[in-house]
């Protein structure tokens, strides 16, 4: 097949060869990165999975706040733990991406121009130790019920991955649990400390997990790709569902007056999400956004003599390697 007739469609042969890639859609086939993809599919992989990877890595800084306060060595262990993970899921979700030809460096530049997104949620302060049981809990529960259908994905790099990322976030979900339990069994002021990091946290939960379906302009072609495997309503009616339950095991309460069981759906009906802070955070308007950023790019910024060793010695042993050689 010659370069002009993938890049050409409506051509005879990249007519076929779309018809081939639905087909294999179609059979649940896994499409992998040296296998024909329409340039669209290509392109909604390289933006979902880089703002998946940004949103992991810029999700350390909340937490990473915490570690140098963390209240027992425990603690400290654990939240240390669960950031090097989000690190590592950074990684992998970027090497995924790479895949599709787009450079590490291209998609680092899309996060620090703004040109990328990466979750709202991240864009929230971390303001007591509380907010570490919240951000388990309720963040990595609501990334756990976004991810497991994703790791079924029908692009193979980015579904592997997913199986990964789902087992180290089931852990960093528990131990964001156990911190809410043990605040709730502690003293009056540690309980007020865990009902108000729900407090600001519940709606954030909701909100990080997209637009309605009405709203949401990708859902339905990343659905019949087979992307997403479930709708941004459905995956948020499903952390709702589950979540309820846990917070009364717990005595605590929802922030929502209108959250009732409703008998005839078997769901929990809930009430008005604020779409407007939604956008106004995706926009670069919450409270974090910009001290996000100046340390990520902070960051960029201050390892640029480590990423210039670790390239320079790379070049001298291949130098010498080549030299071994011949
Ligand atoms: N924040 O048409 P849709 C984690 C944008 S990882 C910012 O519905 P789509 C682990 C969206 O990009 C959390 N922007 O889009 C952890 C689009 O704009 P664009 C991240 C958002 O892609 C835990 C526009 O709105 N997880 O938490 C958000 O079909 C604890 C229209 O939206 C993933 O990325 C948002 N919340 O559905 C780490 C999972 N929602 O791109 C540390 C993979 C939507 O056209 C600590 N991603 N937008 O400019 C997905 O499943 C999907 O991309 C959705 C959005 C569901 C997030």
């Amino acid at each position: 097949m010659s370069e002009e007739q993938i890049k050409n469609p409506g051509t005879e042969h990249s007519r076929s060869l779309e018809a081939q890639f639905e087909a294999r859609i179609l059979r649940d086939e896994k499409i992998e990165p040296k296998d024909w993809m329409p340039e669209k599919y290509r392109q909604t992989h390289i933006r979902q999975m880089s703002q998946h990877a940004h949103s992991e890595v810029v999700g350390m800084l909340p937490e990473g706040n915490w570690i140098t306060r963390a209240p027992s060595l425990r603690r400290k262990v654990a939240l240390l733990a669960k950031v090097q993970d989000e690190a590592g899921h950074g990684l992998y979700l970027y090497s995924a991406c790479e895949t599709l030809g787009i450079s590490r460096d291209e998609l680092y530049e899309q996060l620090h121009t703004g040109k990328a997104k990466y979750s709202s949620i991240f864009n929230y302060p971390t303001v007591t130790w509380a907010d570490m049981g919240a951000i388990g809990w309720l963040v990595d529960g609501a990334a756990i019920i976004n991810q497991v259908p994703l790791c079924n994905t029908s692009f193979g790099p980015y579904a592997r991955a997913m199986v990964r990322v789902c087992k180290e976030e089931s852990f960093h979900q528990r131990q964001g649990y156990e911190i809410m339990v043990k605040l709730t069994q502690g003293s009056p002021e540690q309980k007020e400390m865990a009902q108000d990091a729900l407090n600001r946290w519940w709606w954030p939960a909701l909100m990080m997990l997209g637009p309605t379906d009405a709203e949401s302009i990708h859902t339905e072609q990343s659905m019949k790709w087979k992307l997403k495997r479930k709708s941004n309503d459905e995956l948020r009616q499903q952390f709702i569902d589950q979540t309820v339950p846990q917070a009364e095991l717990i005595g605590l309460a929802i922030p929502d007056e209108d959250l009732k069981w409703n008998e005839k759906t078997k769901h929990y009906d809930f009430g008005a999400i604020n779409w407007d802070e939604f956008w106004q955070v995706v926009k670069g308007h919450g409270p974090c956004n910009k001290e996000r950023m100046a340390a990520r790019v902070g960051a960029w910024e201050r390892g640029e003599w480590v990423r210039d060793a670790a390239m320079a010695h790379a070049e001298k042993q291949t130098t010498s390697l080549k030299k071994e050689v011949s």
